[in-house]
Parts: C-alpha cells; structure tokens; sequence
C-alpha cells in the first residue's frame, strides 16, 4: 500500500494501446480547445435531434474520438442504450445503475494523476478541522436533517479499492487507484438519503421517500456539482480519501473527494464540504457554463 505516486509514463501493453496514449497525451492546439468547448457546448444546449440535423461527421471531424464519446442527452445514458431506454426507461436506468461498470485495470497500470482545476480549493482552509457536512433528504418545509462527520468516521465504514480511468472533457484520461467508501456505504451506515430516515434496502429500487439528486458543494461554496441518485448508489461512486495508496494531497481533494469513474472528472468534486439530498437537480458548477449537467462518457 506504499506504491508512490511517481511520475513516470505508462508502458502500454500493445500498439494500439500505445497509440492511444500518445492519442491521449497530444495536447490540443489553443484553436482545436476552442472548437471542441465550442462543439460540447452547442451540443448540450440543444435537442438531440436538431443536433443530429447538424451533421454528424462535420462535428466528429471537429473534436474527434472525444466529441464522439460525449453525450449530450441531458440524462448521460450513452447512445448505445438509448433505444432501450426509450422502449423502457425504467429497466435501463436499474441496467445503467448496477450493471454498467466503468472498466477497472491491474493496480500496476496506475500511474501519476495530473492536477486540474483548483476552484473551490482556497487557502483559507484547515484539513485537521475540517468536517463533512451532510444534509439529509427533506422535502420542502420538514425540518433540515443535518449531520457532521470527521475523517475517521468515514474511514471506519467499509473500505472499498478500485483502479479507474479518470477521463477529463478536456481529452486526457489517466488510469489511477483509489481508496475510499462507498457512496452507498456510507447510506447504509447513516440513511440520509430518505425523508423517513429509512435505508434503502434495494439500490435498484429506492423507496418512494428516498431523494432523486445528491449535490456536493466545496466548504467555500466555490464549486459545486450534482448527480442523479443513481449515479450517486453505483458501487463505483466513491467518498475517496487515497489516491495511488497514499492520502490525498490538499491538491486533489484532500481530506475527501468524490471519484465517480462512469462520468467526466468535472464531476470528480475535490475537498468535499457538503452533501446534500434534493429532489431537483442541484445546481453544477460546469453545467452552468453549457456543459452537459449528467457528465457521463
Ligand atoms: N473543487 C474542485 N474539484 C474539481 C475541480 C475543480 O476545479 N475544483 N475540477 C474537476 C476536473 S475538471 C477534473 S478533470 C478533476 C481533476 O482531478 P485531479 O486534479 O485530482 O486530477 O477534478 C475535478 N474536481
Ligand atoms: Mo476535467
């Protein structure tokens, strides 16, 4: 469990691979950053069908592989599923929540996560005081359920490990390991997410009473970001406290971080303040500069 976060590049497996990752570590010329921000953002504002109108090839030829990956439906079911969910949507959101796993990799493929994004992570913060904030599910006018938390009561929950891809709308993914609790964990330990205070025994089958959306929010307020409840129930959806086998720097997020590796590292909130349970969507920082709220790839 000592394995540094060192700084060397990946030695892929196979040349397709390899090319891949020299794909991955290309950066963007400042015009192409501009079209594809300007390609995502169009993409998320409009209907899927005026957007299919648009021309597809003209955009993949814009952004590439990236564009292609990115969803723009509002409620980030990726294309291959969106006939089913049109047939029933209930069925393929249970398939989206529990059977679809982002790809997991040997923990000797993880390799140095590269810093990005720093808002909501000020100087005037101090990790040994600090506490997480969770404000339980009440609907609008029951009185506020709010619970503290400090470190060591998350890390006395059951500990969950996983080596994931974190994938940046920017273009660039990195393969990391992470430690942490579980989402769904930590809810079966201290059932905040239901306006009963009940747990929720089923996670493919919430109770009525349980919230339809979390939102985090830094302890500045700064940046803040929402998921759906069954994005926030997936068993990859992680309260993480270690990266690469060592707790996390203030940079990434210390002392708790949300890791959620079926979606884009926007939703990836660094240095948890708040968690809150709602029955609308909560508000999100990149959401509201056009990008797609769900954030799923
Ligand atoms: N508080 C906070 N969390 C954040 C961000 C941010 O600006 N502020 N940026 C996000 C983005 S865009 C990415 S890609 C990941 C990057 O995490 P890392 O810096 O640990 O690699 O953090 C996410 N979480
Ligand atoms: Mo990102």
């Amino acid at each position: 469990m000592t394995s540094p976060d060192a700084p060397h590049q990946p030695a892929p497996d196979n040349p397709a691979e390899a090319a891949r990752a020299a794909a991955d570590r290309t950066p963007l010329t400042p015009a192409q950053a501009q079209a594809e921000q300007a390609a995502l953002r169009g993409a998320a504002t409009r209907s899927r069908r005026a957007f299919l109108g648009l021309g597809l090839a003209g955009l993949a030829g814009l952004a590439g592989w990236r564009y292609l990956l990115h969803s723009p439906d509002a409620d980030g079911i990726p294309r291959d599923l969106r006939k089913v969910l049109d047939f029933n949507g209930k069925l393929t959101k249970d398939y989206f929540a529990h059977t679809r796993l982002a790809p997991e990799f040997a923990r000797s493929r993880a390799r140095q996560l590269r810093l990005n994004g720093n808002v909501g992570l000020g100087q005037d913060f101090d990790p040994a005081t600090w506490k997480l904030t969770v404000q339980g599910y009440a609907p609008a006018g029951a009185p506020a359920r709010r619970q503290e938390f400090t470190l060591a009561d998350i890390k006395a929950l059951p500990r969950t490990e996983m080596t994931t891809e974190l994938k940046c709308i920017e273009g660039w993914s990195v393969i990391v390991h992470w430690a942490g609790v579980r989402l769904s964990d930590f809810l079966a330990r201290y059932p905040l997410a239901t306006s009963s205070g009940q747990p929720i025994a089923d996670l493919r089958q919430p109770p009525a009473d349980a919230a339809k959306f979390v939102g985090l929010v830094t302890p500045d307020e700064q940046y803040y970001v929402g998921l759906e409840m069954y994005a926030a129930l997936h068993p990859q959806t992680l309260l993480a406290y270690e990266l690469n086998g060592v707790p996390l720097t203030l940079a990434h997020g210390a002392p708790l971080r949300l890791v959620t590796p079926l979606k884009y590292g926007v939703k990836h909130l660094k240095r948890i303040g708040t968690i809150a349970f709602a029955d609308q969507r909560p508000a999100d920082y990149w959401a509201e500069q056009g990008y797609d709220w769900s954030g799923g790839h």
